[in-house]
């Protein structure tokens, strides 16, 4: 009799328990749907809702100006392509990636249309049909059918991290964690190649509260021009800013022995990437005391590991793009803290899409001694956004809407794709000024 009664029970609890905990995850999802929706953020999905799959993956090529020419060892850039890639799923959600890179493939091994056609070719079709909210999977399968490509698969992964946390109505920066500031810092690079255009536009960033970071580009003129470049431009604005200086990997190990010191001596803060390898690296950090950075070294979480073994810098520029993704950015983040190597958020100079990733993925960095440099939609004379990235008081805010927190402007895009199709107009001869033909948007 109690052997049956005990049975009976335990069929109810069975019965009871999986209902009850039916009830409770109903209810914790639904008060984290409505507490989303009062901070004004799109509902959360519940768990049990169907999976929601990637129906196409759409890649474009933007050209848009820079303010002026951007003057660098390895090149110097009049315009910068953004290479926008969008995630369309099956429920209407879409997600936005950028790659770009350094004046073509001047800077590193991708380019803009390789990036687009490594999409296109080999990702794309990896991704059809598959679940949206997977991306740590979808990530590690596109990783074993393409090999290489850090810049693609940065671009790729944003997209997917883009449209998953959209959905799940939180910023991209809570699924890294949570943010540890909502402001970072902010440098700015003077590299017109002048130095009284460059004074000039140090002057005006400072007048507008926009940088008191300086980096300047060195490395393509005479050591002793180089060096007194960087003398009149920190004599200039004293106190009022830091002047650091990228040499972009220029000088030999020779060079960079004779311009370190007279460096430190004019009052510049750190180097950044004067000569090329890890072991020249290592060597120059331990001969002298001026703050070396590594960037064009650091790549990858692997690179960034073997250059940390080697004592190769005192601190680690990280770049998304360079890194392979927001991921394995943050694992660099984590490899530097670990080794007591300083952090600094780098740029390979992107636009507001590839800015505002970088920035959600630093915001989360628990050190980031040396700020960041992410200006790169500053150097554009367009716009590309429905609202700006706000820069101000020094520093960029992330964005705080849900999934990267901006929206592009449709129109914008339109008209600076590169297969835009323009209509041109032809004036007569005869009443036409000095050129008989010009372009216009469709
Ligand atoms: C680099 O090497 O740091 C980042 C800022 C800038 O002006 O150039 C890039 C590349
Ligand atoms: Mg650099």
């Amino acid at each position: 009799m109690l052997r049956c009664n005990k049975r009976r029970i335990l069929t109810l609890l069975s019965q009871i328990i999986p209902f009850w905990y039916e009830i409770r995850l109903q209810w914790s999802w639904t008060c984290r749907a409505e507490s989303a929706k009062n901070r004004g953020m799109s509902t959360i999905s519940h768990p049990r809702q169907p999976t929601v799959r990637i129906e196409r993956v759409e890649t474009l090529l933007l050209d848009i100006p820079t303010i002026r020419p951007h003057r660098m060892s390895v090149a110097t850039m009049h315009a910068q392509t953004l290479m926008l890639v969008r995630i369309f799923a099956t429920d209407g959600s879409v997600g936005i990636g950028e790659g770009t890179t350094i004046g073509g493939m001047s800077y590193g091994p991708e380019s803009p249309e390789s990036m687009k056609l490594a999409i296109d070719t080999y990702i794309a079709p990896l991704l059809k049909d598959a679940d949206l909210s997977q991306v740590r999977l979808l990530m590690a399968k596109i990783g074993k059918h393409v090999k290489g490509n850090h810049f693609a698969k940065c671009a790729i992964e944003t997209a997917l991290l883009d449209a998953h946390t959209r959905r799940l109505g939180i910023p991209l920066s809570e699924l890294f964690g949570g943010r540890v500031r909502e402001r970072l810092p902010v440098a700015w690079t003077l590299a017109s190649g002048d130095t009284a255009l460059d004074l000039a536009e140090a002057e005006q960033m400072l007048a507008l509260r926009r940088h008191d970071v300086f980096k300047l580009k060195i490395g393509m003129r005479a050591l002793a021009d180089d060096v007194a470049h960087v003398a009149a431009i920190k004599r200039a604005v004293g106190d009022r800013a830091s002047v650091r200086v990228d040499v972009n990997m220029a000088w030999s190990e020779t060079a960079a022995a004779r311009g370190l010191p007279a460096l430190a001596d004019v009052g510049c803060d750190l180097v950044e990437q004067p000569t090329a390898t890890a072991a020249s690296l290592a060597r120059l950090a331990r001969r002298f005391k001026i703050p070396l950075m590594a960037d064009e070294s650091v790549g990858t979480p692997q690179s960034a590991y073997e250059l940390a073994r080697a004592g190769a810098a005192d601190v680690f520029a990280i770049k998304t793009e360079q890194a392979g993704g927001l991921f394995a950015a943050q694992q660099i983040g984590a490899i530097a803290d670990a080794a007591g190597i300083e952090l600094y958020g780098g740029t390979m100079l992107e636009g507001a899409v590839g800015t505002a990733a970088a920035a959600h993925v630093f915001s989360t960095f628990p050190n980031l001694q040396w700020g960041t440099e992410l200006f790169g939609p500053l150097l554009l004379t367009e716009e590309i956004l429905v609202r700006p990235l706000d820069y101000s008081d020094f520093q960029l805010t992330v964005p705080t809407g849900p999934g990267l927190g901006i929206d592009l402007d449709e129109e914008r895009v339109q008209f600076f794709r590169r297969d835009a199709v323009r209509r041109t107009i032809s004036v007569p001869a005869a009443v036409a000024p000095a050129s008989s033909t010009e372009s216009q948007g469709a």
